[in-house]
């Protein structure tokens, strides 16, 4: 089912490299853990295809921050696969985190965008992204072509391993096809996004709450506002708000919500009450149709469904064109954001 759903998608000029994960099946499949390793946007990338991987392919699954793995002494075992993660392929973190696994005997897989980078040339093997070069510093596409990547790696472990329905499956390989014309209909959303920017660009804070697939995208939605707009911004898996963060929330707190419809909706429901109940101002980022939530927040964006393992893809536009608008509301030099580098190689 993958290789003619392969087909398709090469057909269809995805431009997504294969072959060398296909080449490197076997170990995949025998894997008993995978460690990932990236920073920043790769970071979030490589936490969607934990809850992937572990989901689909029953494998465990670690992300690490480069920067800590690399000075902490970790366990690395001849056995595990080590996933470094990276847009630029240059960043110094990520290169000496899959370096020291290297030495300890582990398998390194790069997931690059850069053609013949640093990292790409010291892994044994890799998955290029082809998302083509980033004009600004801050990854947009790389993050997309990353997660779609990192989902085909992680259906076709669990392909090999028989640990998912062959109906499942196929459902989920149809669904990927219809991701570049979803992508496109969210893109749709920009003078919506800008309006709602217009009323937020003068905020101090924002808090960015998702739940299981939507939490990395709600930590991406946070960096891109840092990043680009300089506004303070956490992003927060929502059930952790309790546990502190729910202190800031009063009437001048913007809360982004990604709420789409999967099988955490019902809970994030409530997460979004306990925020309104403290007067918190509600974007939320809900599926079309949904009538629950648009009820409860002070703005809602309407995405295309999507199986909730590819909502990332999606859920993450919106939030991108936010940070954008903001940003160019405000002043900001959105393709060069002061003090961030393309390639952080110190
Ligand atoms: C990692 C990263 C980017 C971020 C910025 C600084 O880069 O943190 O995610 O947007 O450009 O570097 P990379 O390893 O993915 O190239």
């Amino acid at each position: 089912i993958l290789d003619s759903m392969r087909g398709r998608l090469v057909a269809e000029n995805t431009q997504l490299t294969m072959s060398s994960i296909r080449e490197y099946a076997t170990r995949f499949k025998n894997a008993e853990r995978i460690i990932i390793v990236a920073c920043g946007t790769s970071w979030h990338a490589g936490l969607v295809a934990e809850y992937m991987i572990e989901e689909f392919a029953r494998i465990p699954v670690e992300v690490e921050y480069a920067s800590e793995f690399r000075y902490r002494n970790p366990i690395i075992r001849e056995g595990d696969i080590v996933v470094a993660i990276s847009q630029s392929g240059e960043t110094a973190d990520t290169l000496a985190a899959l370096e020291l696994a290297k030495s300890k005997g582990a398998l390194i897989f790069g997931v690059c965008n850069v053609v013949g980078s640093s990292i790409a040339r010291a892994t044994d093997a890799g998955a290029y992204t082809h998302a083509g070069p980033e004009i600004g510093v801050a990854s947009t596409k790389a993050f997309t072509a990353q997660v779609t990547v990192l989902s085909l790696i992680a259906m076709m472990i669990a392909e090999m391993r028989g640990t998912l329905e062959l109906s499942t499956l196929r459902q989920l390989m149809l669904e990927m096809e219809t991701i570049p014309s979803k992508v496109e209909q969210a893109l749709q959303l920009d003078k919506e996004i800008q309006a709602i920017s217009e009323i937020f660009k003068d905020a101090s804070n924002f808090i960015y709450l998702g739940r299981g697939y939507n939490f990395p995208v709600a930590l991406e939605g946070a960096l891109k506002l840092k990043e680009i707009s300089y506004i303070h911004a956490e992003g927060y898996p929502a059930a952790e708000m309790k546990h502190g963060p729910i202190a800031l929330i009063d009437e001048n707190m913007p809360v982004v919500v990604i709420a789409t419809k999967d099988s955490s909706y019902e809970k994030i429901v409530s997460n979004v009450q306990e925020v309104r109940a403290r007067k918190g101002r509600v974007i939320a980022i809900v599926t079309e149709g949904d009538t629950t939530i648009p009820q409860m927040a002070e703005f809602v964006i309407e995405v295309p469904s999507t199986h909730e393992a590819l909502m990332p893809l999606i859920s993450v536009i919106p939030l991108q064109l936010l940070s954008y608008h903001i940003a160019v509301m405000r002043g900001c030099n959105v393709d060069q954001p002061r003090n961030l580098a393309k390639s952080v190689t110190v």
